[in-house]
């Protein structure tokens, strides 16, 4: 999943994708280079980042989706955390609803629901703005685990079918560098869950904590930890350096599909 950031303030960016042209052209590199997904979002959620109101993140994010759809052959993701946001995407063209607020917003799990396409449910521990301030667990991969299993229930109760559902435990939200650590460690047990995982590691502020790199020279150790994540069974990778990533997690599949040709 290649991710598409149309925020003028997208931290590992630096807002360059903003103008429609730019936009267009980065997704279309983004496929041309391996993408499966193109992931956009016209909301920072950067820590700390201000809210965004509706008519300017629909006035970022519509443009680019109706541009996009009928041209790439791939789908296209709406991070969004606005139920109104999720209505009008689909509407425009998109085909999975990525949300890292895990389609808790009043009205957002009646709104994917209607919009009958895939959804990514994300944990979150606090909202973008606090949620770095005091991350606290007693056990990060069974907390994180028991909130996405109730998030899947909760889909499936507003009639998400189980085979649209994918699950994320929100790597960097709400998370210490500790938690982090422990939930990519962790990774088989929410893939135990049942449901296909998605995980965002690319270029995020565990790696620039745990060796001193800015966000511009993170491509190598966020391909490691793709790697990681893909090798312990996570099905979709959110990625920014596309081709090094997709290069990666394919020979991660190569290997584990050799492995399973000879126990068959
Ligand atoms: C994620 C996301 C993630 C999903 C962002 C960033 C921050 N969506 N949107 N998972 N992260 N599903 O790219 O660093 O980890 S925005």
């Amino acid at each position: 999943m290649g991710v598409l950031n149309v925020t003028p303030d997208s931290f590992s960016d630096g807002g360059r994708f903003n103008r429609l042209d730019a936009a267009i052209e980065h997704a279309r590199e983004m496929v041309a280079e391996g993408a499966a997904i193109i992931d956009v979002g016209g909301e920072s959620t950067r820590p700390g980042a201000p809210d965004v109101p509706l008519d300017e993140e629909l006035g970022r994010v519509i443009p680019v989706i109706e541009a996009l759809a009928p041209e790439l052959p791939v789908p296209i993701s709406i991070d969004t955390q606005k139920p109104e946001v999720m209505t009008a995407a689909v509407a425009a063209g998109a085909g999975l609803i990525n949300d890292v607020n895990g389609l808790r917003a009043p009205g957002a799990l009646a709104a994917a629901a209607a919009a009958g396409v895939p959804v990514c449910v994300m944990h979150m521990q606090g909202n973008p703005r606090t949620m770095q301030a005091a991350p606290d667990y007693a056990d990060v991969v069974a907390e994180v685990g028991a909130f996405l299993a109730e998030r899947a229930r909760a889909c499936e109760e507003a009639g998400i079918p189980a085979g649209r559902i994918l699950l994320d435990p929100g790597f960097g939200f709400g998370k210490t560098v500790e938690h982090n650590v422990l939930l990519l460690h962790g990774l088989g047990e929410l893939v135990g869950l049942g449901y296909p995982l998605l995980v965002g590691l690319s270029r995020k502020s565990m790696i620039g904590a745990l060796l001193g790199l800015e966000v511009d020279q993170r491509t190598q150790a966020s391909v490691a930890l793709a790697v990681i994540a893909a090798w312990q069974g996570a099905k979709l990778v959110r990625a920014h350096d596309i081709r090094a990533t997709a290069d990666a997690i394919a020979m991660a599949g190569a290997v584990s599909g050799a492995e399973f040709k000879i126990r068959e």
